[in-house]
């Protein structure tokens, strides 16, 4: 079995152990279409081994009619203010409402991980920006964990030290294809949703993509093979943690997709990995693929090229 170091692959995600303490406050899910979204915010530890009381979330410009989820032991305070802006959602002008969420009251113990959600509407905002949730821990002694930081033009957020979790808002497309299937590609029983290939980085020696894949059948399918006119190979990988190091490999015999079931190729699980790329993917541009099913045969589509960004940052402590 032959098995990738990260440093030769797209998607470089080395997981740093190194300081376990030291993981980041983030996001649950990073990339988001205009509309419905629901921030879910994981707290992964207190301060200095203090528990943390408090918990509060400013809201970015471009997330409006903000109703935070109550948690039991917990009071919600509300803070109201005026938007930067003027946002249409539903037809209705909005300029004001919610811009910050403090849950207090309660205790989170250092050595434990919650979750803050606060569910509102990404309206206003370009594919590709991203929206920062700044989240400040309090705790007893009046001690806080800040992350507030939002990185410089160009910088990678990685090298902050309390970067500031965000959702890189996505094709307003995609939205509607998934919201209504209308757009998503079908083959037999299997049924293909918001496929994309991330845009690669200069000297990046391979690409990324990404979709879920559903199974509407009574038996288990496979994907048992990709080409693509734009690359010399095409292979679908699994990514695991062997040690403090996540690797890559190549799913072996194909991957499964369980009967009545999905799978989600996406940053830091499953993907397809692109070798002898031709013309590096550019934000914008289409990538051709042709999907090979073992029941529903072959499959067709082609991948929007997203922001080299779309997807990182938050979820797990990705370095
Ligand atoms: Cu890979």
């Amino acid at each position: 079995m032959r098995s990738f170091s990260l440093a030769a692959c797209a998607a470089t995600i080395v997981i740093s152990s190194a300081m376990p303490s030291m993981a980041h406050v983030s996001l649950q899910q990073t990339q988001a279409a205009p509309g419905t979204y629901r921030a879910v915010i994981g707290i992964p530890h207190g301060c200095d081994g203090e528990p943390t009381t408090a918990v509060r979330v400013e809201l970015p410009e471009g997330f409006v009619d903000a109703k935070p989820v109550p948690k039991s032991a917990w009071n919600i305070e509300i803070q109201q203010g005026d938007f930067a802006r003027t946002y249409d959602v539903h037809g209705e002008k909005v300029s004001s409402g919610p811009v910050a969420i403090t849950w207090s009251g309660g205790s989170l113990a250092d050595e434990h991980y919650d979750e803050f959600t606060v569910r509102g509407t990404i309206a206003g905002v370009d594919q590709g920006q991203r929206l920062y949730f700044k989240t400040t821990q309090t705790c007893p002694s009046g001690k806080q964990e800040a992350w507030v930081e939002e990185p410089a033009e160009g910088q990678d957020p990685h090298a902050l030290d309390y970067p500031a979790p965000f959702v890189t808002v996505a094709a307003a497309a995609a939205a509607e294809e998934h919201h209504y299937g209308a757009a998503e590609i079908a083959a037999g029983d299997v049924r293909i949703a918001e496929p994309w290939a991330r845009a690669m980085l200069p000297g990046q020696p391979t690409g990324g993509a990404y979709m879920t894949i559903r199974n509407e059948g009574q038996e288990p399918d496979r994907l048992v093979g990709v080409t693509s006119t734009a690359a010399g190979k095409v292979e679908i990988h699994t990514m695991e943690m062997k040690g403090d190091v996540m690797e890559m490999r190549p799913v072996e015999g194909g991957l499964e997709i369980p009967a009545g079931g999905s799978v989600s190729l996406e940053p830091g699980g499953f993907h397809l990995m692109f070798f002898d790329v031709k013309t590096p993917f550019a934000e914008g541009a289409e990538v051709p693929v042709t999907l090979e099913f073992e029941k529903a045969g072959k499959v067709e589509l082609s991948l929007p090229v997203l922001p080299a960004s779309t997807g990182r940052g938050g979820g797990t402590h990705q370095h």
